[in-house]
């Protein structure tokens, strides 16, 4: 029976009946057990409420503890998704540079052997430059050996016939002087060298100067056209477009300044104009008195370097200098045997290694020797390979460095030489050579051989190095030293 029912019953039972009789410990017995049921009536519903509570807690853990469970295998599962990802991608980068390396490393592969392809096509090509150079050298050797001996015999007649002309200019210039007009400062060597000049400058003359005449003689008055024919003879003449503008420029304002009309004044004009070019650099001697000099000579293959050396050495020699040479073009045998001729003709002693040894190491020993012997002036001989630049520049470079110190008390000078034939190229190769070396002087050769003798004006005004020697010719005296108004004067003077 439940509590509540009991509880009704007893009520029940208890409602004071009318007339009935109750008995007092009857009473109190009912009393205390229905206390005592109603405690343990409560008693049970606390423990059923206790028991609820708990199985309701438990209830709540377990699905908290699932809960918990299912985030914790929601996030492992996440942290695998995540780590296979990783992984993955890890895999995908590896891959991607292993591909790279792989494609990296084939370039690799065809770059070394395109590189490897073209240097030895440089290389075959190089060799067979360097055949054909060999073989035009021996070729130049014979040309030269069988030249020179007819130049000897020659050079016997001429100085013959000189020393007889000579000793007749002399004979003439005495009575000259001890005449009352002995002023005439030409002497006959100025005389000899002007004629060289002269003749050295025909073919350049013959060109500029007819172009110029003819411009001249056409036209009845200065005017534009005029200005345009003449700026035409000039850049025939090779005197370069920049030089030829500045020229036209000056003349212009000369026509103005000194109000000339005719146009046969403009030739004075012009020569004056070139002069006054020509002489903007002052013209030192190569050797500086009183102590060592040693010049060291530079220039591009076939310009006249050699043969250059050979002439300054007879010069010098003539004016009594102890000389010296060294043979420091190594690079062909021809080269060191081509400069022996002309240290045995001009006799002077030549420095000289085998082929292909340091050009550097010619110079110290040429040093050695300058120094033991006391010599004036040493000159080296370089080759000029410009197609090997790098070469070229560490072959200069050392050799200046030597100089500077093993020689630290000589005057050095390097000259460049080039080849007037070349006209205004020889402008760029001076700047070449510029990048390497401290150029002092020019030496422009084979003027007699060209018509481009102007390309010395634009040289001048161009580079800022003076031009110090000019060849007009292949024989040993054929060098000499540049004189602006000489040349000038050369350039238009009439037969
Ligand atoms: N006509 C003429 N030929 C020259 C002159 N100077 C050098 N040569 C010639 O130019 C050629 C090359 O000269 P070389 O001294 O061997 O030149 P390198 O290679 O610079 O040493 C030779 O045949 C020389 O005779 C010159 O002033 N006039
Ligand atoms: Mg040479």
């Amino acid at each position: 029976m439940s509590f509540f029912k009991k509880l009704f019953k007893r009520k029940e039972e208890t409602k004071p009946v009318e007339g009935a009789h109750i008995d007092e410990s009857q009473n109190l017995e009912s009393e205390a057990r229905e206390a005592e049921e109603a405690r343990l009536a409560e008693e049970a519903r606390e423990a059923e409420e206790a028991r609820l509570a708990e199985e309701a807690r438990e209830a709540e853990e377990a699905r908290l503890a699932e809960e918990a469970k299912e985030a914790e295998k929601v996030r492992l599962a996440e942290e695998a998704k995540e780590a296979e990802e990783a992984r993955l991608a890890e895999e995908a980068k590896e891959a991607e540079e292993a591909r790279l390396a792989e494609a990296a490393k084939e370039a690799e592969e065809v770059r070394l052997v395109e590189e490897a392809k073209e240097a030895e096509e440089a290389r075959l090509a190089e060799e067979a430059k360097e055949a054909e150079e060999a073989r035009l050298a021996e070729e130049a050797k014979e040309a030269e050996e069988a030249r020179l001996a007819e130049e000897a015999k020659e050079a016997e007649e001429a100085r013959l016939a000189e020393e007889a002309k000579q000793a007749e200019e002399a004979r003439l210039a005495e009575e000259a002087k001890q005449g009352e007009n002995s002023g005439s400062e030409e002497t006959p060597k100025k005389k000899g060298l002007f004629s060289k000049l002269f003749s050295g400058l025909t073919k350049t003359r013959d060109q500029f100067l007819g172009a110029v005449d003819d411009v001249l003689k056409g036209f009845k008055k200065i005017d534009e056209d005029l200005y345009e024919e003449l700026e035409e003879a000039l850049i025939m003449a090779d005197f370069g477009v920049e030089t030829t503008m500045n020229i036209m420029e000056k003349l212009r304002e000369k026509v103005k300044t000194e109000k000339i009309t005719e146009p046969g004044d403009l030739k004075l004009a012009l020569q004056e104009i070139i002069t006054g070019i020509l002489t903007a650099h002052e013209w030192k001697p190569l050797v500086e008195e009183g102590k060592p000099n040693v010049i060291l000579v530079i220039g591009v293959n076939g310009v006249g370097k050699t043969t250059t050396i050979g002439k300054l050495a007879h010069q010098f020699k003539e004016e009594n200098k102890n000389v010296i040479l060294a043979a420091a073009d190594t690079f062909r045998a021809a080269a060191i045997e081509q400069l022996q001729i002309w240290a045995d003709r001009s006799g002077v002693p030549l420095i000289k290694h085998e082929e292909g040894s340091d050009p550097a190491a010619v110079v110290y020993d040429g040093i050695k020797a300058a120094k033991s012997r006391k010599c004036d002036l040493l000159i080296c001989d370089t080759a000029g390979r410009l197609q090997n630049k790098t070469n070229l520049m560490k072959e200069l470079e050392k050799m200046g460095r030597i100089i500077e110190r093993e020689y630290p008390e000589a005057h050095k000078e390097v000259l460049i030489v080039l080849d007037a034939t070349t006209g205004q190229n020889a402008i760029s190769q001076v700047k070449v050579f510029k990048e390497v070396a401290n150029v002092d002087g020019i030496i422009l050769t084979k003027l007699d051989g060209t018509a481009k003798g102007g390309a010395v004006v634009g040289i001048c005004e161009n580079l800022n190095v003076p031009v110090k020697y000019i060849g007009v010719g292949e024989k040993i005296d054929d060098l000499q030293p540049f004189d602006p108004k000489a040349f000038a004067a050369a350039l238009f003077e009439q037969k």
